[in-house]
């Protein structure tokens, strides 16, 4: 550990909570001298004197003897809580900051708010990165995904750094420059709305196991370790097993029994499908998933609704092996769904806001370190390599004959599920996307009719240019609008 007060490190974090100190570990480990601090000094002591023989920090209490001790140009990461937090510390920061310098905020901030800071800083000379990083605190200290947005010139400088620091995979690196101001950001919360979804998947599946076959801790345990040596491989499939496997101390039952079924949420998956609304992408995987941890929120309301007519219209599944085969193709069928509707989300953000995102990197930098990370980023790296103007992920070759071998086990899960009275939301609403993607009309004809009858919102037809408009209250002829 160093004391000193000479301009000596390569990098300052400030925000020595679980993600800061843990990346402040992680640059100090790949050999960077890292200057440290933190609003109350006693985690900047705790975090040295446990790891403090691991590289070269320098220890600092205010914000000038922090900036004071960095090389310039200087590089400080921000890792506090977003929100109003973020914005006292970049104000402070960039008092005592000289133009060129970088700030990075790698916490989960809003991209809008992260596009407004950014072009705040770029007035007063500063370059400001949006970085998204996601990977917990053991990808923090490990290697995690990091997705930085802000100035290329910033990335130069500032890139190998972080690509030294992050998760690799097949000797490439889990970070790349996404694109200008809050594309880091963006990216980020369309991951965090993937994790929701793939979460909610998952879920739905377990609950499967529990209500229609009957299995207990242990078969459910089995079947994810083995779903995770195949197609399913990911970091979320892995951990649930290791998590179904945990047996509480107290009453020696599965942990996962005692745990109260109720959902919370920071915020980035409401983020996500807020912005989806705004863009006009139907993330419906993504809102069920948000939607579903809303509900399973609302205690009161769940337990006056105790007792309610289920039906009784199936009975179990017979064949617990083919319909616990037609839950793994659910699963993967919806997640491709998910995925795609993700990777949609990204095209319209990039093409509103100008980013020019490339869909085939972001792929690449989520195949490790983060919290989706999984085999299946693969195919959707290969997918776009092969063309990177793909309609829908759900078109690329790979995807679409994977769903064709799905399909059919997708449809008798959601429709057993249903008979059966159990909540599969997230599957049956991809399903449906699917359903409707695929569909050579839609009722949206209708929709566009009862618009223009009660609003004369007019339509357009399928043999004829231009608008029209029906004289409803009139004749009932048509004019062209
Ligand atoms: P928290 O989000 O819990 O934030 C705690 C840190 O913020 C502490 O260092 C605290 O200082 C500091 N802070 C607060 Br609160 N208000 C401040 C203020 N007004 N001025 C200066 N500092 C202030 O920490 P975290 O869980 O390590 O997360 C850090 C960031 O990384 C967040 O934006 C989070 O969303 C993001 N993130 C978290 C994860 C994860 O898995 N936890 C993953 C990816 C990204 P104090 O010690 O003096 O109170």
């Amino acid at each position: 550990m160093m004391t000193s007060r000479n301009a000596s490190a390569q990098i300052g974090v400030t925000g020595l909570a679980v993600m800061g100190s843990n990346i402040a570990r992680n640059f100090a480990r790949n050999g960077y001298t890292v200057a440290l601090h933190n609003r109350s000094v006693g985690k900047t002591d705790a975090l040295l004197e446990a790891h403090g023989h691991e590289g070269d920090f320098v220890r600092t209490e205010t914000i000038e003897e922090f900036v004071a001790a960095l090389e310039k140009p200087r590089r400080v990461l921000i890792m506090v809580k977003a929100g109003e937090a973020t914005d006292a510390v970049i104000e402070e920061l960039a008092a005592a900051m000289e133009p060129g310098d970088i700030i990075i905020d790698g916490g989960n901030a809003l991209y809008t708010d992260t596009i407004r800071r950014e072009a705040a800083m770029q007035a007063r000379g500063l370059n400001f990165v949006g970085a998204g990083i996601s990977g917990g605190e053991e990808g923090a200290l490990n290697g995690p995904a990091i997705m930085p947005g802000g100035p290329k010139e910033s990335y130069e400088s500032l890139g190998p750094m972080l690509e030294k620091i992050a998760a690799q995979v097949d000797g490439t690196p889990c970070c790349t420059h996404i694109g200008p101001d809050g594309s880091g950001h963006f990216v980020k919360m369309v991951h965090n709305g993937i994790e929701y979804a793939d979460m909610q998947l998952i879920g739905e599946a377990y609950h499967l196991f529990r209500e229609a076959l009957g299995f207990d801790a242990g078969q459910i345990v089995e079947v994810f370790t083995q779903w995770n040596s195949g197609d399913l491989e990911s970091y979320l499939v892995e951990i649930t097993a290791e998590v179904l496997k945990q047996v509480d101390a107290e009453t020696g039952k599965p942990l996962v029994d005692v745990i109260v079924d109720a959902a919370e949420q920071k915020g980035t998956g409401r983020w996500t499908v807020k912005s989806a609304l705004d863009l006009g992408i139907p993330v419906t995987g993504i809102a069920e998933a948000v939607f579903a941890r809303a509900l399973s929120g609302s205690r009161a309301q769940r337990r006056a609704a105790q007792g309610l007519a289920a039906g009784t219209l199936a009975d179990k599944p017979a064949d617990a092996a083919q319909f616990t085969e037609d839950i793994r193709r659910a699963l993967y069928a919806s997640k491709i769904v998910a995925y795609a509707q993700g990777f949609d989300q990204i095209a319209a953000g990039s093409a509103e806001y100008g980013w020019d995102l490339r869909p085939g990197d972001l792929a690449t930098i989520w195949r490790g370190g983060c919290i989706i990370r999984a085999r299946f980023l693969n195919r959707i790296k290969e997918a776009y390599e092969q063309n990177p103007e793909l309609p829908s992920l759900i078109l690329a070759p790979y995807f679409r004959e994977a769903i064709e071998q799905a399909i059919d086990g997708w449809r008798r899960v959601v429709a057993t599920a249903t008979l059966l009275g159990i909540p599969v939301p997230a599957f049956a609403s991809s399903l449906s996307y699917y359903d409707a993607l695929r569909a050579e009309r839609l009722p949206a004809a209708l929709t566009q009719a009862q618009r223009d009858f009660f609003g004369a919102h007019t339509y357009e037809r399928v043999d004829a240019e231009g608008k029209f408009h029906t004289l409803w209250s009139g004749d009932r002829s048509e004019v062209s609008a």
